[in-house]
């Protein structure tokens, strides 16, 4: 009920930081463009296979961006929609299920709800069916004014595979409908090419299948090397436009791509023995890129904070100017200096700067080298954890944003 709602609004506020004045306001009015690479992990960035780059766009991305090489998806069984549903919100999908199935008719106070304040424009482009994990319907929910999918593309035998449109035809058709957008704008893209089973069409391939004897892991980087290639292009069409002056951009990858059952082909590429459970938590990371107009190459670097998708609401809204301090929100802003180096997973796991707490074993690692140290190392994180998504699901079940006054963003 509505004393819930106080708590929980309580605690969130004692966990609060405040934005670095160096970063807030950074991007006032301009747009923003969100992009989620499709089961992206981190160890994808630098990697090298054949002895060449597999993502060679991305690595030069991470030298003129700001690149966050701690970041760890927090996503559960709802995959792409759980990570869209985690930025827009700054709340933790569900334990089991897809939040965006589930309780699509909630109240929330998602990023597209509160930008509109702002004379914002909020738009979806995706080559998927409209109605794929009940997109339709959520995005009404959290404001957004239109979703292009599928069936505003051209889509074809010849430009489509797997759930959709490919990368590159994709980007290319909505691009123009992105530059006919009213400004300011808030645009996700969600990618498609790089998701299991990791196919391309004969001839599409710009890089050699890895050999490691398990088909998807070789797949996987010549999709990823395809993915690249398609944001590269898309990025041009940004620059000569004159658009990527005018917006911060942020690349996420959305969760992991090779579970767990695919660790021996994932060992043998990455010239490893075995991976181990410490290694498991190492693959959860998944990379973020933010660009934020006229702080590319000398001011930007690679950022080690300890985050999570559940991070980037507030982060966004603090570079375009806007206080966060009234709503229920479970992340804090990644450029904040007061920031603790912490988030937590789905599954109750949590991972600061100097532990990882493995919720299934209720084993301590260390961060840095995955030596098992003694559990009450990891007391904190894993109270943490525990009660960020104890809260968070009680607002989600119990539609407790339903009660709050909003009193509105500054
Ligand atoms: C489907 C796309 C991929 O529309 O979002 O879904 P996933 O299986 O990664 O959640
Ligand atoms: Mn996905």
């Amino acid at each position: 009920d509505s004393s819930d709602a106080t708590q929980i609004k309580n605690y969130v506020k004692a966990n609060e930081v405040p934005a670095n004045p160096e970063f807030f306001g950074k991007a006032k009015g301009k747009n923003v463009i969100l992009i989620s690479l499709e089961s992206t992990q981190n160890f994808l960035i630098n990697a090298k296979l054949h002895n060449e780059e597999v993502t060679p766009f991305l690595n030069q991305l991470a030298k003129n961006t700001f690149y966050f090489n701690n970041f760890y998806h927090n996503t559960g069984q709802g995959k792409t929609s759980d990570a869209e549903f985690l930025i827009d919100n700054s709340l933790y999908p569900l334990p089991r299920g897809a939040v965006y199935t589930t309780n699509a008719h909630n109240k929330y106070e998602a990023i597209p709800a509160l930008l509109k304040k702002f004379g914002y424009t909020s738009v979806v482009f995706h080559g998927n069916h409209k109605s794929f994990w009940n997109r339709d319907i959520m995005y009404r929910t959290l404001g957004y004014d239109r979703f292009y999918s599928e069936k505003d593309f051209n889509v074809t035998e010849k430009n489509s595979i797997n759930y959709g449109l490919k990368d590159k035809p994709f980007f290319q058709q909505a691009f123009p409908k992105l530059k006919n957008l009213k400004q300011p704008f808030y645009a996700k893209f969600i990618m498609l090419s790089n998701h299991f089973p990791f196919i391309l069409d004969h001839g599409e391939a710009s890089l050699e299948r890895a050999d490691t004897g398990d088909g998807v892991v070789n797949r996987y980087f010549q999709t990823a090397r395809y993915e690249d290639e398609a944001l590269e292009a898309f990025f041009h069409q940004l620059k000569t436009s004159g658009l990527y002056e005018n917006s911060v951009i942020i690349l996420y990858g959305d969760h992991y791509g090779l579970s767990d059952n695919h660790n021996k082909g994932l060992a043998k590429a990455l010239h490893r023995d075995t991976l181990t459970r410490y290694d498991h938590y190492q693959l959860q990371k998944v990379p973020l890129f933010i660009h934020i107009p006229g702080m590319d190459g000398k001011r930007s670097k690679t950022m080690e904070t300890v985050g999570g998708e559940i991070d980037l609401q507030p982060t966004i809204l603090h570079l375009l100017g806007i206080q966060t301090e009234d709503n229920i929100v479970f992340g804090s802003d990644l450029f904040s200096s007061e920031r603790e180096s912490l988030t937590v997973l789905r599954d109750g796991s949590a991972i600061s700067n100097q532990y990882i707490y493995a919720n299934p074993e209720q084993t301590c690692y260390s961060k840095s080298n995955g030596d098992i140290v003694d559990l009450q190392r990891c007391t904190k994180i894993r109270e943490r954890a525990k009660q960020d998504l104890a809260y968070s699901d009680k607002v989600i079940y119990g539609d407790l944003l339903r009660f709050l006054k909003n009193e509105d963003t500054k």
